[in-house]
């Protein structure tokens, strides 16, 4: 019995020790998960603050942990101000008046302009947006004097126009930028007719976002190049990027939005979001269309309306056609009539794949026009000028090109992530509309991407390139946007000091020849053009998609006598 009682005890004692060292077990495992806890939880912060991370949220800012570097990520560069302390109002656009005798005066002035509800701070030519648009004579001669009252430099750029070398507007390549409060005086010869503009050539993802660009309208020497008709009326497409009702931050020594532009979220006709514009019935109006926008294609139409085509950067088409909308490109131009035969109002529209845009409208009043041309109207005329002038180029469709360029971007940080995606979203034509990958394009900016032109033979890029040819050479320029590169999409190529034809489209003639300055090139697409070369000088060539212009996707070449 004694004993029983004695094992019994031994045995409790001995389950109390058993359990007090499965206590201390657990107590110590506790400590190490607590310990591991608090750790993870340091490094997590250290880890967030890290440029690791900074550089990781920058290509991927949708990924987790980088919802606080949206937008400013890698970040710790100044932005513009956005200020509109003591600015005066934005003004009306006028016509710019000049002649041989006189020096126009044009200042590049700060404004306060409202778009979306707001006041915001912007930049206009003479205070206005669009600047003044500029009328003169084919084979006239004008001096312009320019005046940067801007906090930092900016140049003038005469988009299309064959002028002389030292006037084109390019900062190191044909002049100093001008300084704040400095001027420059341009000397512009205008030889061909059309439709033309101007913008900086300093920071265009700014300056241009803001509001700096205006037309020339360059009246031909021929009476009957144009048709009759009732009205011009001069249409820039633009849109411009809104955050939190004013622009979205724009970095002093850096550019964002790399990968595919800066899409605008208003979209703007002529600076405003409802342009409208009242016509008689039966008038025939000539739109004369610009696009400004950094990087978006419009697809331009007016409800109800056939468009007829007639001309293009440089001039008219060979055969006017009628088409239901027609495309334009950054930095190019369309001229189409419209007759508008029954009262009513007529939406302006850009439609594309993914979405509609009304941006302005046709108000026809119910009284007759002053002067019918709607029998002229109806038929499609062929221009006898341009017809003549591009007869003898066309026998080059069929030559193999002198110079091959590929469209391709690098991503360097891609790569060093080991990723090897492709981000393609452009539609069968080869073209992307709209800002479908945001956060990854605000994350892109000009120290993550190198968007490159590339001479196949040499395999030298962009400013690496130098082609030297002289008056006289027709050069054909075979240019292949590369469909597999990590991000293929459009690019608008736009050459300087000399006009070109676009010859054919992978392989297939072109049968309607214009004059043109910039060429759309799709993804996947190969474009011969053919370059006269007429204007001594260095010119550059260079994607018109600002912040792709802005990442290096130019070149230069040299014309000698
Ligand atoms: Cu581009």
């Amino acid at each position: 019995m004694l004993v029983q009682a004695t094992k019994s005890l031994m045995w409790r004692d001995h389950k109390m020790k058993e359990n007090k060292s499965n206590l201390k077990t657990y107590f110590i495992i506790l400590i190490i998960v607590v310990a591991l806890l608090i750790i993870l939880a340091f490094y997590k912060i250290n880890f967030g603050n890290s440029q690791l991370l900074k550089e990781h949220c920058a290509m991927l800012p949708g990924a987790d942990g980088c919802e606080k570097y949206l937008g400013q990520y890698t970040e710790t560069s100044q932005t513009f101000t956005r200020s509109i302390e003591g600015l005066s109002l934005v003004k009306e656009s006028t016509i710019y008046e000049t002649s041989k005798d006189k020096v126009g005066q044009l200042e590049i002035n700060p404004v306060k302009k409202e778009i979306d509800g707001k006041e915001i701070r912007m930049y206009g030519y003479n205070s206005q947006i669009p600047g003044p648009l500029i009328k003169v004579n084919q084979e006239e001669t004008i001096f312009v004097n320019v005046t940067n009252n801007l906090d930092m430099e900016t140049t003038v750029h005469w988009h299309g126009i064959r002028l002389k070398n030292e006037f084109d507007g390019v900062p190191m390549t044909t002049q100093e930028a001008i300084q704040p409060g400095k001027s420059f005086l341009y000397e512009l010869n205008f030889p061909d007719a059309g439709i033309y503009w101007y913008h900086p050539h300093a920071r265009e993802d700014y300056q241009q976002e803001l509001g700096l660009y205006g037309n020339i309208i360059v009246i031909p020497n021929k009476d009957d190049y144009y048709n009759k008709v009732n009205r011009e009326e001069f249409i820039f497409l633009d849109d411009i990027q809104l955050t939190g009702g004013d622009i979205t931050p724009v970095y002093k020594d850096k550019i964002n939005q790399v990968l595919m532009g800066r899409f605008g979220n208003v979209m703007l006709i002529n600076g405003k979001e409802s342009y409208d514009v009242t016509v008689k019935k039966g008038d025939v109006v000539r739109f004369y269309l610009t696009n400004a926008a950094n990087t978006r294609l419009f697809n331009f139409s007016i409800e109800n309306t056939k468009l007829k085509v007639i001309g293009s950067d440089g001039g008219s088409y060979e055969s006017e056609f009628f088409v239901n909308s027609i495309i334009v490109s950054p930095s190019e131009r369309s001229v189409v009539e419209v007759l508008f035969d029954k009262p009513g109002e007529y939406k302006i529209k850009h439609v594309n794949p993914d979405n509609t845009y009304a941006l302005g409208k046709v108000k026809v009043l119910n009284e007759n026009t002053d002067i019918d041309y709607s029998s002229q109207f109806s038929i499609i005329k062929e221009n006898k000028y341009v017809r003549e002038e591009v007869e003898q180029y066309k026998s080059y469709v069929n030559r193999s090109p002198d110079v091959n360029l590929k469209l391709d971007v690098d991503l360097p940080g891609m790569r060093m992530m080991g990723q090897n995606m492709q981000m393609n979203h452009a539609d069968e034509s080869g073209l992307e509309w709209e800002d479908v990958m945001q956060m990854m394009n605000f994350g892109s900016s000009n120290n993550l991407i190198d968007w490159k032109i590339t001479d196949t033979k040499t395999g030298l890029s962009n400013m690496k390139i130098q082609y030297k040819w002289k008056v006289g050479d027709k050069v054909k320029i075979r240019i292949t946007n590369d469909e597999n590169s990590p991000h293929p999409m459009q690019h608008p190529i736009h050459l300087h000091g000399q006009r070109f034809l676009v010859l054919s489209t992978d392989g297939i003639p072109n049968d309607n020849l214009v004059w043109k300055d910039t060429v759309l090139v799709p993804t996947g697409k190969s474009i011969d053009i053919l370059v006269d070369m007429t204007n001594t000088g260095k010119w550059m060539t260079h994607c018109h998609i600002a912040e792709h212009l802005s990442d290096g996707m130019m070149f230069e070449f040299e014309v000698e006598e």
